[in-house]
This record gives C-alpha cells, sequence and structure tokens, in this order.
C-alpha cells in the first residue's frame, strides 16, 4: 500500500469546477428524460424577481438546499424536474427600475443576465431550457386567461373600496402586502383611498383553504399563519333596535360576536365610523363633529386602529340602542377600533369582558358589568374587575341563564333570541377578497374592455394577450389612474361584444398574479395551446418540495393555492393544492442582523468563489447552522470547510488504486456513513450530514495511516454520497476512480445494510467496594456516564448504594465497572 503523497495531484477546484460546469452542459444532464419509466419528482425554488443587487450569500442557502435534493434524487434514479425563471412584473422590479431611471423591460432584461450568471455560479442542476418570465407576452397571455375565466366565474368583479393607498408607490395595496401600517415593499406609512377597483373573490374559497392545511406536510408555523390570517371565527349575529336620535324610529343595527354568553353585559355600542347607518342615527347637532371623526380615522391604517395599546378615542352619537336580551336602553358610540370590513361593522360592547372595550370604557367612563364570573378574574380592592375577563366562567346578572356555564350559554342565548328573529349563528373570516388592481405601468393589463352599452367585457380568449404597450413615463402617476389612461390610442378600442367604442381597463395585475401559476408551466414551457399541457402537469404536478423563504408564509402561498382551487374547479387540472411538502430556509445573518444590502452587512460569493471554488460556499452554506435557523455567517467556517475537502480529495486519491480487501472496521464504518447521510438528507438536516462527512474522513483517513485496508467500494460510496452536496469534487473523483459516465447518470445511491450498524456490545461486570453486584450490556465505546447509569438501573447496585455516597468511580470500557461507595 502506497501512501506517498506526493503522487496526489493539487486540488485545482477552479479548473474541476469549470470543465464539470461545461461537461453538463454538454451532456445535457440537467434534462428530464420525458420519454423514461424512471418515477418522477418536482423539487422548486420559488423563483426570484430580478433584482438590481443581485445575489448574496444569504440568497444561495435556499437554491444550495434544493440542488443538494435534487441531486440525491437523481442519484437514486428520479427524474426530477428542477426549473428556475424569474417573477420579473410588479412593483419590486418596477421600484429598481425606476430607482435606476432605466425602462423596466430594459433593466428587468438586464437584471436577469447578471443573476442567471450568479445563478449557474452555484452549480445547481436547473434545466435552464425551461425558463420562464412573467414579463413575457407568451407566458403573461395565460395569466389574463385565467383572469378572464374567474371573470366569467363571477370570481372577479369590481367595487369601490377605501383601499391601502402607499402614497409612495403611488398605488393601491392588497391588505397582505401591509405590515404593521406601512408598505411591504417601501416602509412608507399606509393611508386609505377610495377607489373603483378589481378584486377577486378569494373568500369564497376560505373554508377550503383552511381545512386543506390538513393535507399539507409544512411547517407547522406557516399552517398556523394560513390559519390566522384566513381567521375563522364562530358566533353570532345579534340585532340590536337603534333608536334615531332624530325621531325615534327603530332601525335594526346587527353585530358579530363571538360572545353571545355575554350579552347581558353589553353597556353600549360601537359603530365603525364608516358605518353606512351612522348618519342616519346620530343627533343632527354632532354630525359635523363625527364626520371629522370619520376623516381622520378613514386615514389610519386597521392595523393601527386594531392595536391593543392604542389610545382610545371616540364620540357619542347622541342616539340609543335596545339590548333584545334585557330591553335596557345603551348609548351607541363611534370608535375606529371598530373597522367597517369587518363583520358587521358594528359591536356590543362588552367592557367587563372585552380588552379594547375595557379601555374605552375607563376613557369614557362608561359602566361595565361582570356577567362571566370566575375566580380567575382579577379585582381591585374595591371588588371591581382590575381589567377585563376574557376567559370562560359562570353566568352572573344574566336573568335565568345566571348560574350557567359560559360555553354553554353561547348556543343556549343564541336559540333563544333566534326564536324572536333577532339572533343567528354565524362563522365569520378574517379573510378579505383580494385587491387585485394596481395603478402602475409595470404589470399585465387586465384584459377587460369598458363599454358604454355592454359593460364590462373581458377580451376573447384567443385574442390574448392584451399587450402591455410601450410608453415613454412609466412612472406612476399618483392619481389614481394608471400610466396606462394617458396612451390613448392603446386605451380607444372597439368593443368586443357589440363593436361600439369601448375602453380599456388600464390598471393592471398586482406582482403576485404571475407567481399564483407559474409553477404549472414549467412541465410545458414552451405551450402554446392553453396555460400548460395537460398531460405533462397530470405527470410532474403538485410540487412534491417547494424551498424558499418565510416571509412568503402567507401571500404568495395563500394566491397560489387559491388559484390552483380555481383551476382544480373549473376542471384543468386535477389536484387541488399545489405544493405537497414546504420547506422554509433559514436567514443568513451577519452581526447579529439578516444580511441585506440596506444594512451594509452582505458577503458576495463572487469573490468566495475564486478564492475556494463553488464546493466550499456549497458545503458552508449547509454547515453554518441547522437549515431552518438563522444562522451567522463565519468565514473561518469557510476556511474549515474547504481543508475538509481537500483532505476528502487527498485521501481519495491517495488510496485511489484500492482493490477490494477492506478491514472490518472501514467496511462498516462505510455503512454508517451511507445510513447516517441518507437519514440526514431525508430530514433536512444537511449541517449534521456534513458533519457526518468530516467524521468519516478522519477515521478512515487514520485508520489507513495506521494500516487499515481500504476498498475501491468505501471510496466510491464517499463520492456518491458527497455528489449532492459538492457535485464538482465528486464528479472529477468519479472520473478518476475510473468511471467513463457521470456520476449522477452513472452512479447508484449506496444502500447499507443494517447488520453492519450493530454496535458491538459487550458485557461488563459492576462491582461495588470490590464484591461483584451484578452485569450490565454496553456498547464498547460507552462513557463513563453510560456506564453509570446503566449500573444505577441494576436493583442490586441500588440496594447497595441506597443511603450511601459514591466517593470513586473507576471505568475500564468493555471491562469492568467498579463503585468505591461509604
Ligand atoms: C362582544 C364580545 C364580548 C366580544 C367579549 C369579544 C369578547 P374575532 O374572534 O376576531 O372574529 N368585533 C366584531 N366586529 C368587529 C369589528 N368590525 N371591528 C372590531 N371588532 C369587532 O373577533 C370577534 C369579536 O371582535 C366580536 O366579539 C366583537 O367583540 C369584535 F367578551 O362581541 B365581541
Ligand atoms: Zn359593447
Amino acid at each position: 500500500m502506497s501512501s506517498n503523497t506526493s503522487e496526489v495531484p493539487v486540488y485545482d477546484f477552479l479548473s474541476i469546477e469549470s470543465k464539470w460546469r461545461d461537461q453538463w452542459e454538454t451532456d445535457e444532464v440537467h434534462r428530464i428524460d420525458e420519454n423514461s419509466s424512471s418515477p418522477s419528482y418536482y423539487c422548486l425554488d420559488m423563483f426570484p424577481y430580478p433584482s438590481g443587487s443581485g445575489l448574496h450569500v444569504g440568497h444561495w442557502r435556499g437554491y444550495v438546499l434544493s440542488d443538494v435534493y435534487t441531486r440525491y434524487k437523481t442519484i437514486q434514479g428520479f427524474q426530477v424536474l428542477h426549473p428556475m425563471g424569474w417573477d420579473s412584473f410588479g412593483l419590486p422590479a418596477e421600484n429598481d427600475a425606476i430607482l435606476k431611471n432605466i425602462h423596466p423591460r430594459i433593466n428587468t432584461q438586464k437584471n436577469i443576465e447578471n443573476m442567471k450568471r450568479q445563478l449557474q455560479e452555484i452549480g445547481a442542476m436547473y434545466d435552464w431550457s425551461r425558463e420562464i418570465n412573467t414579463s413575457s407576452p407568451e407566458y403573461y397571455r395565460w395569466t389574463q386567461w385565467i383572469f378572464v375565466k374567474m371573470f366569467k366565474k363571477g370570481l372577479a368583479y369590481r367595487k369601490m373600496m377605501p383601499i391601502n393607498w402607499c402614497p409612495n408607490c403611488k398605488t393601491g395595496l392588497a391588505n397582505e402586502e401591509v405590515e404593521g401600517g406601512t408598505c411591504e415593499r417601501c416602509g412608507a406609512e399606509v393611508t386609505k383611498k377610495d377607489l373603483l377597483q378589481w378584486m377577486l373573490k378569494i373568500t369564497e374559497y376560505a373554508d377550503r383553504l383552511l381545512e386543506d392545511l390538513d393535507k399539507l406536510e409544512w411547517p407547522d408555523k406557516v399552517k398556523t399563519m394560513q390559519a390566522n390570517w384566513i381567521g375563522r371565527s364562530e358566533g353570532a349575529q345579534v340585532v340590536f333596535s337603534a333608536i334615531q336620535a332624530t325621531d325615534g324610529k327603530q332601525v335594526d343595527l346587527p353585530v358579530y360576536t363571538t360572545r353571545p354568553d355575554t350579552l347581558f353585559g353589553a353597556t353600549y355600542m360601537v359603530l365603525a365610523p364608516e358605518h353606512p347607518d351612522l348618519q342616519a342615527i346620530a343627533a343632527p347637532d354632532r354630525w359635523p363633529e363625527l364626520e371629522a371623526y370619520r376623516e381622520r380615522a378613514r386615514l389610519t391604517s386597521d392595523m393601527d386602529r386594531q392595536a391593543v395599546t392604542r389610545e382610545k378615542t371616540g364620540l357619542f352619537t347622541g342616539a340609543y340602542a335596545v339590548n333584545p336580551v334585557n330591553g335596557e336602553k345603551i348609548p351607541i358610540w363611534i370608535s375606529d377600533y371598530v373597522l367597517v370590513s369587518y363583520g358587521t361593522g358594528a359591536i356590543m360592547a362588552v367592557p367587563a369582558h372585552d380588552t379594547r372595550d375595557f379601555e374605552f370604557a375607563k376613557t369614557f367612563d362608561l359602566p361595565i358589568i361582570e356577567v362571566i364570573h370566575n375566580d380567575d378574574a382579577v379585582f381591585d380592592e374595591n371588588g371591581n374587575l382590575a381589567e377585563a375577563y376574557v376567559g370562560e366562567g359562570v353566568l352572573v346578572n344574566s336573568g335565568t341563564f345566571d348560574g350557567t356555564d359560559s360555553v354553554q350559554a353561547r348556543a343556549a342565548i343564541t336559540e333563544n333570541l333566534q326564536k324572536k328573529n333577532k339572533a343567528q349563528f354565524k362563522v365569520n373570516y378574517r379573510l378579505r377578497d383580494w385587491v387585485f388592481s394596481r395603478q402602475r405601468y409595470w404589470g399585465e393589463p387586465i384584459p377587460i374592455v369598458h363599454c358604454p352599452n355592454c359593460g364590462e367585457v373581458p377580451v376573447p380568449e384567443e385574442e390574448l394577450p392584451v399587450l402591455l404597450p410601450e410608453v415613454e413615463s412609466y412612472r406612476p402617476t399618483g392619481t389614481g389612474e394608471s400610466p396606462l389612461a394617458a396612451i390613448q390610442d392603446w386605451v380607444n378600442v372597439d368593443c368586443p361584444t357589440c363593436g361600439g367604442p369601448g375602453q380599456r381597463e388600464t390598471n393592471t395585475m398586482p406582482q403576485w398574479a404571475g407567481s399564483s401559476w407559474y409553477f404549472l408551466r414549467y412541465p410545458s414551457p414552451q405551450y402554446d395551446q392553453g396555460p400548460f399541457q395537460k398531460e405533462a402537469v397530470q405527470k410532474w404536478c403538485p410540487v412534491d418540495l417547494y424551498v424558499g423563504g418565510v416571509e412568503h408564509a402567507i401571500l404568495h402561498l395563500l394566491y397560489a393555492r387559491f388559484f390552483t382551487k380555481f383551476l382544480h374547479d373549473i376542471e384543468v387540472i386535477p389536484f387541488d393544492e399545489p405544493f405537497l411538502r414546504l420547506f422554509n430556509q433559514g436567514m443568513i445573518c451577519r452581526e447579529g442582523a439578516k444580511m441585506s444590502k440596506s444594512k451594509g452587512n452582505v458577503v458576495n460569493p463572487d469573490e468566495l468563489v475564486e478564492q475556494y471554488g463553488t464546493d466550499t460556499v456549497r458545503i458552508y452554506e449547509l454547515f453554518v447552522g441547522p437549515p431552518e435557523l438563522d444562522s451567522e455567517w463565519n468565514d473561518q467556517g469557510v476556511t474549515g470547510v474547504y481543508r475538509f475537502l481537500r483532505k476528502t480529495w487527498e485521501f481519495v486519491l491517495r488510496n485511489k488504486n484500492a482493490g477490494t480487501e477492506v478491514s472490518d472496521r472501514v467496511l462498516k464504518r462505510r455503512h454508517r456513513l451511507a445510513s447516517e447521510i441518507t437519514d440526514r438528507l431525508e430530514q433536512f438536516r444537511f449541517n449534521t450530514a456534513i458533519s457526518a462527512f468530516m467524521e468519516y474522513v478522519n477515521d478512515v483517513d487514520g485508520w489507513t495511516k495506521e494500516g487499515d485496508a481500504v476498498d475501491k467500494a468505501s471510496l466510491e460510496w464517499l463520492t456518491i454520497l458527497l455528489g449532492p452536496f459538492a457535485p464538482h469534487v465528486s464528479e472529477e473523483l468519479w472520473e478518476r476512480l475510473g468511471h467513463e459516465q457521470s456520476l449522477f447518470s452513472e452512479a447508484e445511491w449506496p444502500q447499507f445494510e443494517e447488520a453492519y450498524l450493530q454496535e458491538d456490545l459487550v458485557e461488563i461486570p459492576v462491582q461495588i467496594n470490590g464484591k461483584l453486584r451484578g452485569t450490565v450490556e454496553l456498547d464498547v465505546e460507552a462513557s463513563e456516564e453510560e456506564a453509570r447509569k446503566a449500573a444505577m438501573d441494576l436493583e442490586s447496585v441500588k440496594r447497595a448504594t441506597e443511603g450511601k455516597q459514591i466517593v470513586k468511580m473507576i471505568y475500564v470500557p468493555g471491562k469492568v465497572l467498579n463503585l468505591v461507595v461509604r
């Protein structure tokens, strides 16, 4: 056996990596074979928007993860669809263009070229022949087609809406795009503006979007976020009678409550300031003040209005209402903490048992009546509630319902009022319909023509796409009109139905439109008879594994699920969930902060690739921490990983002429490695997979230097197992081990055998003060701690040590355990 290191060539990663990237390209190893009968697997990355700042090592993480899995599945014999494309319409791409003062089409193209080059540096197995781009007419033709289908099913409609308005982006935003009262894209304070908007009836799918979460292998955190966003609650709609301040006439004022059991504690009512009946009910002399308050409230975001910590403001309307359970007359107030868009836009206030109502009652000195009693409630020294008690309990001050359990009382009180037509059981959702129009240039034109005779007419499907016209001025106008409205010869068209003069819709779709169905396009990206070819979609979809950032937990994932369910319902696809398994990678941080260009803490992968090679950067991305958690980047760590790869390179090549002779422990070790790597891949524990490789190379390299024989198969197993993680160096080693075909087409995933995984167990005697008290079965390598624990489990040892102290312990692994007690 030779161990002459001078024979081993240097690990020249740069030439190895460029050699294999070219070779893979030529051999088209990234392409799937449509005619293959192998099982198929669809592994998808959330596609990026073509950003001007390009990729940093934080972005690499998800792409490396999905590529490792893709290559793993490929070696296992799957045909893996692993495509890439560009989410290139919408606000992020357009804002980048405006910032640079370059037309969005040109800027987008430039950004795509740069990002594509960077993505290729990762060495990922993307099938670029399937690249898609949501702003290309061949693609958005079908986004428009889906919109037309929705319109025809009554799921797209127009409505005058007080919508979220970003004064900086100068466009309306969906609820999902408002974060803590600010614009998700630019951070500006979001206000309200009344605009005629296109809406999609996602609420019609609320129940299914909620229930079907059960079908999905997604992180619980994401499922919970979606469930909370949909916000299903059960309660009752109860009718209070308002007495108009002017003429004493009664008007029905329904409220939605999740706690009908607290009805006897309703001491006042609150209307949303925008409530449509407000003016009719209120005392005329109070109207000017009420109207001014309404105007201020309208400009405040829903988020701020609902904040528990917000100081409560409000006004008395001058009118009263009658509580249907006891005929009590209670005052009607308005306050911005009640939202016009939720429930009925009016509430019965129960200050004793609702936190916001409690704050409000304290502020305006309104009565607080305890109606749910529980000893857990907190009272002050005068015996009054010190804070709202929001839990369950027994009814008090509630007439004939006194003594009833609060949960039972919910149904009992509602049923009672139901007989008098004063209540009904009701389910409510927080989810709102999706505001689907944007007053921006860079998006899919909404394919509708407005005709004075025919109303809203969809552009006939065969005339799609409605092309986005070239414009000089693409900047948002800020008037609430899209820049498209200024292009007269584009706007004016004949009505598709009657031929009369019509006008095109000038709003565009939001950035989320194209990404709501793109995963269906990859299986047949060039298909032009429909959005996708049915057989191709049936073969590949739904997506088996979807990898991306947790920032998409609500918006994109909810919209994509909605589109999928719709396409299922119109019978163009046979499944109704798009992504079976979801993996969210954690963020890469530096100095504790999320890596981002704006924070100035980015690490540029280009330089690292230059210095250490793609394989090293890939492995470090995996080694940096558990993939689902945020992890701190450390430059020293990169060097460590580089040394590991170099050591692996030298170890394999030093032994490359190995034959079939192998020592026992090397053989067992190889099976253990295969089992560890397979398990850790399946469980997405990539970081511990890397440590398993490091330990393996250390062990076996050391043993061979001690004279152990290593066989060729052991070297091949290591090379194959490492393939998904460090594909370039593995491919090179594979070739140097004498193979002519690519590892990714020729090699088979190593099959470990359980028999080799058994640990070596030995019986060792346990002595106490020199006397044999029993034996324990232990691994030869068991630690002192493990040995002591096993011994203490023996009854005989327990008895012999009872009430005594262990003063000394002598443990010889595999031989004996001696305890000295006193
Ligand atoms: C009386 C009550 C008593 C309430 C009590 C709660 C506790 P979820 O669970 O989110 O559906 N509410 C109803 N409509 C509202 C609106 N438009 N703006 C603000 N708040 C509104 O919330 C339902 C509860 O939120 C309802 O139940 C109502 O307050 C309030 F001890 O009614 B409750
Ligand atoms: Zn017409």
